[in-house]
């Protein structure tokens, strides 16, 4: 692991953040942004943000949420006002309610002053209600996808896809998530009493200047590896404790940071059963004592509590492959459950959660090949090659035939590669078969340096000649910088 200071923006902080303090003692400031280090700085002292839910309404039989993209302010710290950006909220956006088989319409309103645009990252859509950098919504206007829900019960999110402005709008604040439900979760007996045995845990890291606020300023490093914060967050709160009233804890997990690839276990080192990948159930759960999360992917897991004893939820910093180069995080917590003194039981977790077909790479009738490329100097972002242009449609796909796509990487950075409108299953990482714990419905994932990673593709509904869905590195500096393509489906 590497727990130094990993840069000197970091280190210049710390030197400005101690000339600062004295001036804010003054002023009267009661907590003062530092560096993450080993949960010390940070107090554990606030409860945890759970966002609204947002069931919309019913019109004519489809489902209606008003959105509205707007610029706020955000309690971060005691007393400091940061800037931030969210939807119909400050930061972040409530969590939308959604259900398969649904008509759903999302009027989308951009009131921040600037383009901006909102994709439906994990949901199977038409390519022209993804939301992706061909759907921009002018200041002012409002935009209104309409598209029946898909697919499986699930964690899925929404985030600002705006081309080049991606990482500056959603670090700003620009997502959320959205819980999809179907008739197979309706019967699971699984924790689902939202905001108390089921919570969002949305995972972020930002960077605080000494006045607290969190400008979008990437220097060299920041454009090669990604923003990286100096405070981990969840939902939007820092120092976040959640009161446990339950046995059993479900716990929707989502990468929302820009660049971190989180290692993530409790501090006590207890197991926790993984129930469900990006798109979806597991078919049983998988019981793990520690999760690479990295970002754009989530998974839900429920941790057990009924030993009354605190969970941390922590990051615990490794190698992240790139060396040097990668940096890695340090270790921190992100947030601490205390169960409650009077616990009410949970009942048994079920067995079996889903059925999924058997990953068949004999039923591809394709193979393509996608390398991801950056330069050293945090440029010469690409993808075959071929840096992401607005007017160059890269691939063309058949709808109904499945394909092989070969990830792999040039560099020493790891990459996790995000396929719009589609769920797609992990085939192979260098002819290994995914580890149970990825071997779901996934829409993200991880592409490690020197691997070469196959997953099975297909799309079975929508088919547009002209508008295109994106394949790209969810590292949002190395997307904005061009490792993105595009692609129809005929
Ligand atoms: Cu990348």
């Amino acid at each position: 692991m590497s727990g130094k200071p990993p840069n000197m923006i970091r280190r210049r902080m710390m030197l400005m953040g101690g000339v600062a303090l004295g001036v804010v003692g003054l002023v009267g400031y009661q907590f003062w942004p530092r560096p993450i280090r080993a949960s010390g700085p940070i107090k554990f002292d606030k409860l945890l943000a759970i966002p609204p839910l947002e069931r919309g309404r019913m019109q004519n039989g489809t489902r209606v949420f008003d959105l509205t993209l707007k610029r706020g302010s955000t309690v971060f710290f005691e007393g400091i006002r940061t800037r931030s950006m969210g939807i119909n909220a400050d930061y972040l956006a409530p969590v939308l309610r959604l259900r398969v088989g649904e008509k759903t319409r999302f009027n989308v309103t951009n009131d921040l002053g600037e383009d901006s645009t909102l994709h439906w990252h994990g949901f199977s859509l038409p390519a022209v209600a993804d939301g992706g950098p061909h759907q921009v919504i002018r200041p002012g206007e409002t935009w209104s996808p309409e598209f029946t829900i898909t697919g499986k019960a699930a964690t899925m999110w929404f985030h600002s896809h705006m081309f080049h402005k991606t990482a500056e709008q959603v670090w700003a604040g620009l997502a959320g998530m959205a819980i999809i439900d179907d008739e197979e979760s309706d019967l699971l007996t699984l924790p689902r009493n939202y905001g108390v045995d089921d919570i969002p845990v949305v995972l972020q890291d930002r960077l605080f200047t000494p006045a607290g606020q969190m400008p979008y300023v990437p220097g060299m490093r920041a454009r090669m590896q990604g923003m990286i914060g100096n405070f981990p967050m969840v939902n939007g709160t820092i120092g976040a404790v959640f009161p446990a009233s339950t046995t059993l804890l479900r716990m929707r997990l989502l990468n929302g940071s820009n660049a971190s690839i989180y290692n993530l276990r409790f501090d006590d080192g207890r197991s926790f059963l993984q129930v469900a990948t990006d798109g979806g159930f597991l078919p049983a759960p998988v019981r793990r004592s520690g999760l690479r999360l990295a970002p754009g992917e989530r998974a839900e897991i429920v941790v057990d509590l009924s030993d009354g004893q605190v969970a941390k939820l922590v990051n615990r910093g490794i190698d992240t492959g790139g060396g040097m180069m990668g940096g890695g995080l340090p270790d921190f917590t992100f947030l601490e459950i205390r169960p409650k003194k009077l616990q009410v039981p949970s009942a048994r977790l079920p067995e079996r959660l889903t059925t999924l077909p058997d990953v068949d790479p004999a039923r591809a009738v394709n193979t393509r090949r996608f390398r991801l490329e950056m330069g050293m100097m945090g440029s010469g972002f690409a993808i075959n090659g071929q840096p992401m242009r607005m007017d160059v449609i890269n691939e063309v796909v058949k709808v109904g035939q499945p394909e092989i796509w070969e990830v792999t990487s040039n560099g020493m950075l790891p990459h996790p590669f995000h396929v719009h409108g589609t769920q797609f299953r992990i085939i192979d990482r260098n002819g290994q078969p995914p580890m149970p714990g990825e071997a779901g419905l996934k829409d993200t994932v991880l592409v490690n340096p020197g691997e070469v990673v196959r997953i099975l593709v297909e799309f079975t509904r929508y088919t547009d000649a002209k508008n295109p869905y994106m394949y790209h590195c969810h590292i949002l500096e190395h997307e904005d910088g061009g490792m993105m393509g595009q692609f129809t489906v005929v």
